[in-house]
């Protein structure tokens, strides 16, 4: 569903960090191609502009920490404010026993291939499930039900002689005591239009079950009639959640973007096909993720502002324009970039990386031996850390011993160390202080 507007927006955003540095503007520029992907998306205006105006009014709020490009931080932001607009949805209380879930819906949206998947769906959980359908009108319809429920194993289909919806109710109810079954999964009838009849006949089921959840069952096809629909059965009926089917297709990923802002109703799970595993649990961070396809910068952003300061970062900054670069700076920047995540993954992110990792990879540093050396720095003395040519042969015993690493070992990182320092004079003068800045902090 969300394929293209993943794509667009993945796209936005490498042109974004490419740009290394960067102006208002291009911000701006981003947010508008976004604004734009949500539109075709079929996302509302209104949405989409409230969406835009809040990221950028956060974008130009932030306090921007070094470690973090501009265009890193507006992936962040842009990720959570999905998050937000998707909606967490609250954990589904199946612990209690009996769990009855009633599912409504208009005709043909999908509600009794969705019984069939949710009842797979807690069958897989271990729950004991009882199926029965209320469905008199549409010939065959209970039939249906029955001969998807053979495909779901451990389920029961409560299969009754009776004509009348109230009766079937009280049947499926009896079942599920009979069977002390865990959960009831009540497929109702379907209808063309919105009407009183109808929903007079689905109050009537809920006042005779009793649900915990009453379901709506919605075709993300339907488009924006999506949110008149659900508003119109919220109005009528306590709906808990929506099911949203159909979210196959490529189109519409809009409604189901929208549909908690609209609409105010939770997204419980995500239909994507016919077959009866086609089914997932909504989940907002996991969606949000997969829009952008960024995850890896929104967690490397997160850990970021964990581990680091803007103090830290500025004392850094400045040690390093002064040329000051001991062992001790060595072990924290190690340290610091072990905790987030490894060298790669933060060369893969930023900006201008082709430079870090060449500087990098003169410095030797893995993310495989971050630990050992970080053990040879701390078995060194104050006075070996500012001036490594104090480091004799005996030195290097001493260290190596108090490390637990070989003499080899403690030479190659020197080596290192010298390197490191080599290219730090030699890129000093340019742009150091800004990449720096980025291992840095
Ligand atoms: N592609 C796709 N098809 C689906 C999905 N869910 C249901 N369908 C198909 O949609 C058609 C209608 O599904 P039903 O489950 O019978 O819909 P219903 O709401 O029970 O319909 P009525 O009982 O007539 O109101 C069937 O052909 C299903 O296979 C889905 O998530 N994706
Ligand atoms: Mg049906």
């Amino acid at each position: 569903m969300f394929d293209s507007f993943s794509s667009k927006i993945s796209g936005i955003f490498e042109r974004l960090r490419k740009s290394g540095g960067l102006k208002e503007s291009d911000v701006d520029d981003a947010l508008r191609a976004i604004r734009i992907a949500l539109l075709e998306a079929d996302v509302s205006l209104d949405v989409a502009r409230k969406f835009i105006a809040e990221v950028k009014e956060k974008a130009i709020g932030q306090n921007v920490i070094k470690s973090i490009s501009p265009a890193q931080m507006v992936v962040k932001i842009v990720h959570d404010h999905l998050v937000e607009l998707l909606g967490k949805s609250t954990p589904l209380k199946d612990n209690q026993k009996p769990y009855k879930i009633m599912l409504v819906g208009l005709q043909g949206a999908g509600k009794t291939t969705t019984a069939a998947k949710l009842a797979k769906f807690f069958s897989k959980k271990n729950k004991k499930v009882v199926m029965a359908s209320t469905d008199i009108y549409r010939p065959a319809a209970i039939e249906q039900l029955k001969v998807l429920s053979r495909r779901v194993s451990g389920a029961v289909f409560a299969q009754s002689d009776e004509k009348s919806v109230e009766k079937i109710c009280k049947f499926a109810l009896k079942a599920v005591k009979s069977e002390s079954a865990d959960t009831l999964i009540l497929d109702t009838a379907g209808r063309l239009h919105i009407d009183d009849v109808k929903m007079m006949e689905l109050q009537e089921i809920q006042q005779d079950v009793n649900p915990d959840e009453i379901i709506l069952v919605v075709d993300i096809m339907t488009g924006q009639d999506a949110f008149n629909i659900a508003k119109k059965f919220s109005e009528a009926l306590p709906i808990s959640g929506l099911i949203l089917t159909r979210v196959d297709g490529d189109a519409r990923g809009g409604v189901a973007l929208s549909m908690r802002a609209l609409t105010g109703c939770e997204i419980k799970f995500l239909c994507t096909g016919e077959q009866l595993d086609e089914i997932e649990f909504f989940d907002a961070e996991r969606i949000a993720g997969k829009l952008l396809d960024m995850g890896d910068i929104v967690s490397f952003v997160e850990k970021a502002q964990e581990n680091f300061t803007k103090e830290e970062a500025e004392e850094t900054a400045k040690r390093l324009q002064a040329g000051i670069f001991t062992f001790d700076d060595l072990a924290v920047q190690m340290e610091k970039m072990s905790k987030i995540g490894g060298l790669k993954m933060i060369l893969k992110m930023l900006p201008q990386s082709k430079q870090l990792e060449d500087m990098l990879s003169a410095s030797g540093v893995s993310d495989k031996t971050v630990g050992r050396n970080i053990a040879i720095i701390r078995s060194m003395t104050k006075k070996e850390k500012t001036n490594y040519k104090l480091i004799n042969g005996a030195r290097k015993k001493r260290i190596a011993a108090g490390s637990g690493t070989t003499i080899q070992e403690v030479n190659k990182l020197i080596k290192q160390y010298e390197s490191t320092l080599d290219v730090l004079k030699k890129i000093r003068k340019s742009s150091m202080n800004k990449m720096m800045s980025m291992i840095g902090r």
